[in-house]
């Protein structure tokens, strides 16, 4: 069965000022479109074809034969809930219990934003940053290009921000820390976060 591009889940200028219209038209309508499109003709008449997209996404992962394969269900996973990660007025309180575990592993909530942020900044190229619970514990990770904690088995991903260049150029230019600092403060939705670590813990 063929993978279908999720509907995004707020219009496409909600998220201005932070991350703008024209931002979500490329990267929601282009670059995500190609990585579910690409992954369907590259499954097709293949033994993955039958596969839901986690499995696929954990099949393919560190074969070079399969490597295009993974690229493009890695990114189609980690895009899926990108959009479930923000929303218009995000930020703020973040729900009891989960605040409460961030403060009891990272000493504050101020702490873990910080090491999120610099998770960020600090992967070279193109990748994503991660809030992951990993045995009982939250921890902050980053990984390159597709890649992601369910891809390397570290985790489970409760929240994650796409730092490659075309998720914030037209609205940041090079400024990717302002990017990462605006995504923390005005664009999580911390009731998802908080509704997948329900999940995993
Ligand atoms: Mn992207």
């Amino acid at each position: 069965m063929a993978f279908e591009l999720p509907p995004l889940p707020y219009a496409e200028d909600a998220l201005e000022p932070y991350m703008g219209r024209e931002t979500l038209q490329f990267h929601y309508g282009k670059h995500h479109n190609t990585y579910v499109t690409t992954l369907n003709s590259l499954v097709q008449d293949t033994d993955m074809a039958a596969l839901d997209l986690e499995s696929i996404v954990k099949k393919s992962f560190g074969n070079p034969d399969t490597q295009k394969i993974f690229n493009n269900a890695g990114q189609a996973w980690n895009h899926n809930h990108f959009w479930h990660w923000m929303k218009p007025n995000g930020g703020g309180a973040i729900p009891g219990e989960l605040e409460k575990k961030i403060v009891e592993d990272f000493g504050s909530v101020d702490k873990m934003k910080d090491e999120f942020i610099q998770a960020g900044v600090g992967q070279f190229g193109s990748g994503w940053c991660w809030l992951v619970v990993d045995g009982g514990k939250l921890k902050v990770t980053k990984t390159p290009n597709g890649e992601n904690p369910l891809a390397h088995g570290a985790g489970t991903a409760i929240l994650g921000c796409d730092v490659w260049e075309h998720s914030y150029y037209l609205d940041y230019r090079n400024r990717r820390p302002d990017y990462l600092k605006a995504f923390v403060d005005n664009l999580v939705n911390w009731d998802y976060v908080a509704e997948l670590y329900g999940k995993a813990s």
